[in-house]
């Protein structure tokens, strides 16, 4: 058996330039299984044209290069790391003409779908490599997600699996329908940390998402530090929002039921932080787009200076969820001096062309100071250079042309086609759609439900269009999903509610409307969630949907087979069993063994086939087989024992 898999994956994602593995191997690789290949048809989101050309497949050689030039160089890093875990190959950058077996990454202009420079790409694949070309680096990467998913789905795992790694001979040629494909993750009622935000990230980028909405700040705390102004007119202190302001959460609702399954998480970003996740999500190609939520939800703030109250009293930290009670005074030049300090520094840190001021459910602000305001807050933040951005509510006042409001619920339907007739384009969040902190249904443990109540699975955030109401297709620049974390504590909380309802929204940002077909798309989740599981994404088991399984087993040198001898996925199974067949005409039960059961807010593991000892009785080549049983019938994969003479 290969000796610390582990060590060797983290040992070839660290070094890029290390020399050729050899380890010393009693017995067995792991091998990659044997299932049908993942072609075209299980693509997600599904691209505008794919086609299995039928030539041999193209097999990713142990000796392979990315080859990449200039600008396409960080794709290939990105690639290239994503790849070295489970295949355990080097697979080095290089800039030499591609040799059979090797992924290149052609950048260029005139490559990509005419008319979709921007995020357009072709990827075609055969017997010699599997070329993606784009005209941007931000193409590429996109091709380079489509190329993951092609391979089989165990090249998401962190340790090393052993191939073939092929992918069928595909060519597709794809762009997206949505320039705007977002999610957004509310860091002010639950706080997540950087590394959680960034595997967040990385999650979401699988399925083509280009824009991070962090929402920063809330009535129940205030997460990211604002520097002293040089200039400070009215000796505001701006460190008491994270010495005061960033204490809070949403633990209980104002009644005193407590929320979720523990106090909310609290913490804070400091600038350097944020830029830390700007710089991660760029090189992921997404656009961090920031909010301060003003002038409602802004009690943190109210509690933390003091001057900011017209009283000059600063307000209690509050740390139920209720909202709406809380207002900036938007007759108060101290709120405007306050403002500019903020979005002046929130507009430095951020490269991203938006700049997003909140503006709803804003009920204690007074409807003509209401308007007043955003009149006066959005030319602000197009002078300092971005597009400003705010929730329906915003369209009560004059928008300068090109802003952008998030629509979340129809209350103010008649004032945002107004808007948009004025030049305002429009993002499409509907809550009972695409709001991913509502419950799937009653039994979910974590969630909300005033936007959708009881059947609030991936199909119903699938079964909606964007372009609607009166909109044109231009009018939407596109789709983003609200993860409100009132209940949410922690990364694997936010993804349970995140997958697969993300996916969903995805598609719908980023396919063709006329290819929308919820069949064809639930049968394509039914073998995401082997790539979720073997990828260690939490994900939500929908009954709904016959999850596949993939297995792998171990070949190698050995005369006596002992210990684990495959791997396999299994979302939607309790008590799946194995069968080993030994090829040499005997076989035994294998024991079966989850590395995490399913629960209430847990996608089940891994399972672990063990063998009974067995040993060889003459020297040769076997081929064995592992089958398991599960709910969705049997799986089998081969492995072959070379035992030598003694
Ligand atoms: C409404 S949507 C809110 C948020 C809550 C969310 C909970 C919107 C602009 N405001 O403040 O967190 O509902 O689902």
């Amino acid at each position: 058996m290969r000796r610390t898999l582990r060590t060797v994956a983290i040992i070839s994602a660290l070094l890029t330039a290390a020399a050729t593995f050899t380890i010393p191997s009693a017995a067995a690789p792991v091998t990659a299984a044997a299932n049908a290949l993942p072609g075209v048809e299980r693509l997600l989101p599904r691209p505008v044209s794919g086609t299995t050309s039928g030539r041999t497949p193209f097999t990713l050689a142990e000796d392979a290069r990315v080859i990449a030039r200039g600008a396409a160089r960080p794709v290939a890093d990105y690639l290239a790391a994503l790849l070295r875990p489970a295949t355990g190959y080097r697979l080095p950058v290089s800039s030499h003409p591609p040799r059979r077996g090797d992924i290149v990454l052609d950048l260029g202009p005139g490559k990509a779908p005419a008319g979709h420079a921007d995020e357009g790409y072709r990827l075609v694949t055969d017997g010699d490599r599997a070329t993606i070309s784009a005209d941007t680096p931000a193409g590429l990467f996109l091709g380079v997600q489509t190329l993951r998913q092609l391979l089989p789905a165990w090249v998401e795992s962190p340790t090393r699996v052993d191939g073939p790694w092929r992918v069928q001979a595909v060519t597709v040629a794809d762009y997206p329908r949505f320039a705007y494909r977002g999610v957004m993750l509310d860091v002010a009622r639950s706080y997540l940390t950087v590394p959680e935000i960034e595997r967040y990230l990385d999650d979401a980028v699988r399925f083509k998402i280009n824009i991070l909405h962090l929402h920063l700040t809330d009535d129940q705390a205030w997460r990211l530090a604002i520097d002293q102004p040089a200039a400070n007119p009215s000796g505001l202190d701006y460190g008491a929002l994270i010495r005061v302001g960033s204490l809070g959460g949403s633990d209980q609702l104002g009644n005193g039921t407590p929320l979720g399954t523990g106090p909310a998480i609290r913490g804070y970003y400091t600038q350097g932080d944020y830029a830390d996740i700007v710089a991660y999500a760029k090189s992921r190609f997404v656009t961090v787009v920031p909010e301060i939520d003003t002038p409602g939800h802004t009690n943190a703030a109210l509690a933390s200076i003091p001057r900011l109250n017209p009283d000059g009293v600063a307000k209690p930290m509050n740390n139920t969820a209720n909202v709406g009670y809380s207002t900036l005074d938007t007759t108060s030049p101290v709120t405007y001096e306050f403002l500019r300090t903020v979005l002046t520094q929130v507009a430095a840190l951020t490269p991203g062309p938006y700049l997003h001021i909140g503006g709803d459910e804003a009920a204690a602000t007074g409807h003509q100071n209401y308007v007043d305001y955003v009149q006066r807050v959005l030319p602000l933040v197009a002078e300092l250079g971005k597009t400003p951005m705010g929730w329906n509510e915003i369209a009560a006042a004059d928008l300068p042309p090109g802003a952008v409001v998030q629509f979340w619920r129809a209350a103010s339907l008649e004032q945002v086609l107004h808007q948009v007739s004025r030049g305002a384009k429009v993002v499409m969040s509907p809550a009972g759609t695409s709001y991913l902190d509502q419950k799937y249904d009653a039994a979910t443990p974590i969630g909300l439900n005033w936007a959708c109540r009881d059947a609030c699975d991936f199909d119903r955030y699938y079964d909606w269009e964007p372009v609607r109401d009166g909109l044109a297709e231009s009018d939407v620049l596109g789709v983003c999903g609200p993860l409100w974390s009132e209940t949410i504590r922690g990364l694997s909380q936010a993804q349970w509610l995140t997958y697969p309802r993300l996916v969903s929204l995805a598609e719908i940002a980023w396919s063709p409307r006329a290819a929308k077909n919820l069949a064809d798309f639930t049968d394509r989740l039914a073998h995401l969630g082997s790539r979720l599981t073997i990828a260690g994404v939490n994900f939500r088991p929908s009954p709904a949907v016959h999850w596949t399984t993939e297995i792998t087993a171990r070949s190698g040198r050995a005369r006596v087979l002992k210990g684990e001898i495959g791997t396999f996925t299994a979302p939607s199974a309790t008590t799946p069993t194995a069968r080993i067949d030994f090829g040499d005409g005997t076989t035994a039960t294998g024991t079966v063994a989850a590395d995490r059961l399913a629960g209430p807010l847990n996608a089940p593991g891994l399972w672990r086939i063990t063998t009974p000892e067995h040993r060889y009785a003459h020297s040769g080549t076997y081929r064995g087989t592992v089958t398991v049983t599960t709910p969705t019938g049997d799986t089998s994969t081969d492995f072959t024992v070379h035992v030598d003479k003694h």
